[in-house]
């Protein structure tokens, strides 16, 4: 009881930050883009790409028609969109059924990569980006702190959990397919509303890769092994993501199991990361769940759903999906409280969403021509560059390098919403 009323406090000042930052975001979120439909021009893939087998991304100039109006930080944003399914492992009293939620939260990640054969803008060194969702609890931070290789380091919080860790993806492109590797690790923290012991999960994203660039039908897929690792029960999720290949029936299927600190299996887990995934309770184990999460007790040899895609519907441009549609908002509101450094605040990206083409590539080329001059500064003067809001730091618990968030972000802004200072002082 004690522990427990120790996690209520933990719980209720977290809610007390987190919803500080709702301020600027009152208007709700946005459900279109001012286009219906976009008109890029539409060019070869191939016809372009050809000449740059062995290359990867960043060092490839593209012309702006093969851009989608978000950036490489939003795309890591991007992986918030089911959130509240880690709401629903914190209110899960079984540790193996938090575990379903958080490995189906980690798959729910790539629903959104189909038909998105397009190039994130690349953030600027130092730029940064914010996300707050009233609605669900929580805010979402990301700063680039490098640009070579280009790295996002991002924390996100809510009354229930800590999600942290960082987007840093190498890429090759191989002629017959361009693949993309993310090297970081994502770490969540979970805190049961049942009062036990605060939780840390961690897993690594699997391989996007995009086929078919030279028959002019390039497609995304996503593959490979996925592990997501409870540190505090040394229970396991082993997730395998298929790559398409030849069989149609392979196509976005994903498959795995949730084994127990013994090595028992306790629960499969399957489906398709394109629009549903299910769990099934291992037959012995159904004294183990509190019901009602679908999974009754009576009928426990059932699969229930864990994870359902959202709709994407038509009429949205650039094929980006609805949760999409809300990140490169600016309502008036919340202009005076983001950071100057805010993609939000990107001419070129924001030229890119109205269908601006031109003005978005030589706004492009400004930005970057800007950065390459500081970088220049600085060389001259041996300095480096130094991140505002995350340093380097071990890893507590598994050791590893990360990047360690200051927290000072959310701090400056409370008191810019305050009135009590600016983002340039
Ligand atoms: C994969 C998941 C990672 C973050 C991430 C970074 C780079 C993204 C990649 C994800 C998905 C595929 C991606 C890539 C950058 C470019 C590439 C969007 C989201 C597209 C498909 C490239 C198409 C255009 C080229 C053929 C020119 O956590």
């Amino acid at each position: 009881p004690i522990l427990e009323e120790k996690k209520d406090i933990v719980r209720s000042e977290k809610q007390q930050k987190v919803e500080k930052s709702y301020r600027g975001y009152e208007d709700g979120i946005r459900e279109r883009l001012k286009l219906d439909a976009d008109n890029r021009p539409k060019v070869s893939l191939w016809g372009i790409l050809k000449s740059m087998i062995g290359k990867d991304m960043t060092k490839m100039t593209l012309p702006v028609s093969f851009n989608e109006p978000t950036s490489l930080l939003y795309r890591v944003v991007e992986d918030m969109e089911y959130a509240d399914m880690l709401n629903a492992a914190a209110d899960r009293a079984d540790s193996t059924e938090r575990m379903v939620f958080v490995a189906g939260f980690a798959a729910s990640e790539y629903a959104s990569t189909i038909g998105r054969v397009a190039k994130p803008f690349n953030p600027l060194l130092g730029e940064t980006y914010e996300y707050v969702r009233p609605d669900i609890g929580y805010r979402f931070f990301i700063e680039q702190v490098t640009h070579h290789p280009p790295v996002g380091a991002a924390y996100a919080e809510s009354p229930k959990w800590d999600y942290y860790g960082e987007s840093a993806v190498k890429s090759k492109f191989y002629g017959k397919s361009f693949e993309f590797n993310p090297l970081g690790t994502w770490f969540l923290h979970l805190r049961p509303t049942n009062g036990g012991p605060e939780e840390l999960y961690t897993w690594k994203k699997v391989t996007s890769s995009v086929v078919g660039i030279i028959t002019g039908n390039p497609t995304v897929d996503n593959y490979g092994p996925m592990e997501v690792k409870n540190w505090t029960t040394g229970e396991v999720c082993y997730l395998d993501f298929k790559p398409k290949g030849w069989k149609a029936s392979s196509a976005f299927q994903v498959q795995g199991k949730v084994v127990d600190a013994q090595g028992k299996t306790r629960w499969s887990i399957g489906g398709r990361w394109n629009d549903k995934i299910y769990a099934r309770l291992t037959p012995g184990y159904e004294q183990t769940l509190e019901g009602p999460v679908g999974a009754d007790k009576s009928n426990s040899s059932q699969a229930f759903l864990v994870w359902e895609a959202h709709p994407r519907p038509s009429g949205i441009p650039f094929n980006i999906t609805p949760f999409v549609v809300t990140l490169n908002d600016l309502p008036d509101r919340l202009r005076p409280l983001v950071a100057p450094t805010d993609s939000r605040l990107r001419p070129d990206q924001r030229a890119m969403e109205e269908g601006e083409y031109d003005f978005a590539a030589t706004e492009k080329n400004r930005l970057e021509e800007g950065q390459r001059a500081r970088r220049r500064i600085r060389e001259a003067k041996g300095d480096d560059f130094t991140p505002r809001w995350f340093t380097k730091g071990k890893h507590p618990t598994t050791g590893e390098e990360y990047w360690v968030f200051n927290h000072e972000y959310w701090k400056i802004r409370d008191q810019v919403a305050d009135g009590v200072t600016s983002w340039d002082e």
